[in-house]
């Protein structure tokens, strides 16, 4: 049998060696990120409109949430995107530009999207771009997600990551793209940009 002092010994020195590694590990310099936050409440910020120019008609506007009934996420306006997919055809979204500094530099996208219900089929992509190029083209926009993926406001994100670069200008876009041949308008919300380097 173990005897009771050499067991607390144990003990206290298995408690000392996590103190220890737990010390070790945390990070000796607080995280610099910076968050590029737009909620559309006076305008569009740095954003801008864009399409591929395929669809029949389209508009990204600026909406009051009392016209819809519907809360936005966050404060009073949100965006309206319309899109008339009845060419089968059209990718519309929003652009900016930012700044990342060099080195290995993460950079996260989120923002909200409004489906009125949830399905499975039928559904539209939501596309999202973070890189050196201005996106122009439907195949310039990775999918990320699908609209209808639920009933009511749903997050989407995507995350991309830019390995020991120099100091660059990229652009950031988010949208959605129609392969359904019927007119639709989707609300947006909250975009935000993280970037960690
Ligand atoms: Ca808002
Ligand atoms: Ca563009």
């Amino acid at each position: 049998m173990t005897h009771p002092r050499a067991l607390l010994r144990a003990l206290l020195l298995t408690i000392g060696l996590t103190l220890s590694l737990v010390a070790t590990s945390a990070p000796v310099v607080a995280s610099s990120s910076v968050t590029y936050r737009e909620s559309f409440e006076t305008g569009f910020g740095e954003w801008k409109p864009d399409t591929d120019g395929n669809a029949r008609d389209w508009s990204i506007e600026r909406e009051l949430a009392i016209q819809t009934m519907v809360p936005p996420v966050d404060g009073f306006w949100q965006l309206s995107y319309y899109l008339d997919g009845t060419f089968d055809d059209g990718t519309i979204w929003i652009e900016r530009t930012i700044d990342i500094p060099a080195g290995d530099v993460r950079v996260d996208v989120s923002f909200w999207l409004r489906s009125m219900t949830a399905g499975t089929i039928n559904t539209w992509p939501v596309v999202g771009y973070a890189g050196p190029d201005d996106p122009k083209a439907e195949q310039d926009l990775a999918i990320i997600g699908q609209t209808e993926e639920m009933a009511g406001w749903t997050k989407y994100k995507f995350q991309r990551n830019f390995a020991n670069k120099d100091q660059e200008k990229i652009f950031v876009a988010v949208g959605i793209s129609a392969t359904w041949e019927t007119p639709r308008t989707y609300p947006v919300d909250l975009v935000e940009i993280t970037v960690t380097p």
